[in-house]
């Protein structure tokens, strides 16, 4: 079935492509064109320009075809007639299935994590990003490295080929294995680097509070807004890559450190997952994760669940979180009211306008106070120390000075507890 929503005009120079999305039994079509949406802005992100997108029903995606081999024989007579270059899949393809499909349609085929670990290639700037991208494309290309083959031994055909192609296919497959092992061995020690890195700001006891949520729901916006940094937000998939953390400092005198990080999206490929796991580390070892909504996109919810399916992959879905739904501005007052009746622990903001903000953190602060006890000392005139850390780590909400003795009542970071336990009174 053709869907029309897609604008037909050709931009100067862009790859003219074709979509293709298949829609199952139970699947909900409005979802699936929702889907192809998102696809269309990924493959513009990409640099194409999509002139076509179909979507075919089927009970089941065909082993062979994906899409079975009458449907890949109409896209090959469209491709013919409207000069189209690539036709890209709103799904991972088995190395057969896009085989075939190329062996009938005779143009590129692309699928929805090609697409992906494309944006990401171009968009990874710090040499962590790059490894980690790396990585993942040559755990994509390893099961798909006999198509290569298969090109070649049409090209030279024929007897007596196969042997010496099969064997450059064992050293090229070799090759890529022994690359993967030295990107896995460099990215380990990156790990080790971050690990270091978090021991560091871990001695301070700020709790830590990580930013995460579908790609382009605002999450650099909001954290620019909260710490003045200059993150990179813009109307694109994927814009943050790498992971920029800050000091936020707190109603309650409290301070926190703030990491802005990568996107999520629905179908995120398992090999980026993997590969970006030192990247997502940051969101595990994390106090309190926001997770931020984009509420004016209509299909916030579907996000919702990508993004739990996301944090349960790298085992982050029991962190504490915050839900976060953002861009309030383009979306009714009664839509708003509902859904934070609906969603129990979440507040609504505008990270543009800077609404709500106050109260996301009142919030954020009232979630970390929970973890901080209030103790009363009575600390020891020569231990200024100590009363300087309960300052800066802690919050100190009384003080007195009586004879040889500073009296103190403050919240403290777990972090703390042995440090203050000689000065204890009942209090
Ligand atoms: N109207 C409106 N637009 C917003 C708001 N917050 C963010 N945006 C816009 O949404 C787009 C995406 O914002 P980003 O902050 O880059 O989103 P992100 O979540 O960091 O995206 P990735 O890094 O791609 O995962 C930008 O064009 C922002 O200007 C908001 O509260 N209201
Ligand atoms: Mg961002």
């Amino acid at each position: 079935m053709l869907v029309p929503k897609v604008k037909k005009a050709q931009e100067a120079g862009k790859e003219r492509s074709m979509l293709v999305a298949l829609e199952r039994d139970g699947d909900s079509h409005a979802d699936q064109v929702d889907s192809l949406d998102e696809l269309a802005s990924l493959v513009g992100t990409a640099g194409g320009d999509v002139v076509r997108s179909v979507i075919q029903r089927l009970p089941r995606p065909t082993a062979p075809y994906y899409i079975g081999k009458g449907k890949a024989e109409e896209v090959a007579a469209t491709c013919e007639e409207e000069e189209i270059h690539s036709v890209i899949f709103d799904d991972e393809l088995s190395p057969a299935q896009s085989r075939n499909l190329s062996n009938v349609v005779k143009r590129k085929i692309i699928d929805r994590t090609q697409i992906i670990l494309d944006i990401f290639a171009f968009r990874a700037k710090t040499k962590e990003g790059k490894l980690q991208i790396e990585l993942a494309q040559l755990n994509y290309l390893l099961p798909r490295l006999t198509r290569m083959w298969t090109h070649l031994s049409r090209q030279t055909g024929g007897i007596g080929t196969r042997g010496p192609g099969e064997t450059q296919l064992e050293v090229d497959r070799r090759r890529v294995q022994e690359k993967i092992a030295k990107i896995s061995r460099d990215l380990e020690a990156v790990r080790q680097h971050r690990a270091t890195q978090r021991q560091g700001r871990s001695r301070h006891n700020w709790p830590v509070v990580s930013l995460v949520g579908y790609t382009n729901a605002g999450k650099s916006t909001l954290f620019n807004h909260l710490t003045r940094a200059e993150v990179l937000a813009e109307d694109k998939l994927f814009a943050t890559l790498d992971p920029t953390t800050r000091v936020v400092d707190l109603p309650e005198k409290q301070r926190a450190l703030f990491t802005d990080t990568v996107g999520f999206i629905k179908k995120l490929p398992h090999d980026l997952v993997e590969a970006f796991k030192a990247t997502l580390e940051e969101v595990c070892e994390a106090d309190l994760l926001l997770h931020i909504v984009d509420l004016s996109h209509p299909q916030y919810d579907n996000q919702i669940v990508a993004v739990q399916e996301v944090l349960s992959q790298i085992g982050a879905h029991e962190k504490p979180a915050l839900v976060v739904f953002n861009k309030t501005d383009r979306v009714a007052p009664e839509t708003v009211a509902r859904v934070l009746d609906f969603h129990a622990s979440s507040v609504a903001i505008s990270a543009e306008t800077g609404e709500g903000i106050d109260g996301l953190l009142r919030a954020i602060s009232d979630r970390l106070a929970a973890r901080r006890q209030r103790v009363h000392l009575l600390v020891p005139h020569n231990e200024t120390s100590l009363v300087a850390e309960l300052h800066r780590e802690g919050s100190v909400e009384e003080i007195s000075y009586e004879g040889d003795e500073i009296a103190v009542t403050a919240r403290i970071p777990p972090g703390l507890q042995r440090r203050i336990e000689p000065y204890l009174t009942k209090g």
